[in-house]
């Protein structure tokens, strides 16, 4: 006969699985919360990748995104996007991204970004990989990106000129 336990893991992993690597997946630590970490697809070779996020913080005590891993790539870099005389240009955020108290977080398109580098693999869309977002407060909390499609909405960024 099965024991209760048994069952009782079974029907968890069932729920975890049914979330699917399309679906809205979250994580928790303390009071931040980490929305649906996300990549696009890389073409063959390519040794830049992209990671979105939205992170909130539901405490009363301010954080910070200080870094990151992640499975596929050798480098984890927070990057900021911005318009300089009309020509978009990157660069590496080195003190992170403030997280105050009460604050909702996005990083996507256009804005700031985690910057995959030194890609090991290509990103495949439908796939997931493991990762790490480390907070200054919060600490190292495991993730798991999930690899999204191009949507009209989210746009790749060009990496082109990127001073890696
Ligand atoms: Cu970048």
């Amino acid at each position: 006969m099965r024991p209760a336990w048994l069952a009782q893991l079974a029907a968890i992993t069932v729920g975890v699985a049914l979330l699917g690597p399309a679906g809205a997946h979250e994580f928790n630590v303390g009071d931040i919360t980490i929305d649906h970490p996300s990549s696009r697809p890389t073409p063959p070779g390519a040794k830049v990748g992209v990671g979105y996020v939205t992170i909130r913080n539901d405490g009363a005590e301010a954080d910070r995104l200080i870094g990151g891993s992640a499975t596929v790539a050798g480098r984890f870099e927070i990057h900021e996007s911005s318009l300089e005389g009309g020509v978009a240009r990157m660069r590496r955020v080195e003190d992170g991204i403030a997280l105050e108290p009460g604050a909702t977080v996005k990083l996507a398109s256009g804005g700031a970004h985690v910057m995959l580098l030194d890609l090991k693999e290509p990103i495949v869309k439908g796939q997931t990989f493991d990762g790490t977002f480390v907070f200054e407060r919060a600490g190292t909390v495991p993730v798991r990106f999930s690899v999204d499609g191009f949507g009209a909405a989210a746009a790749a960024p060009s990496h082109e000129g990127h001073e890696l």
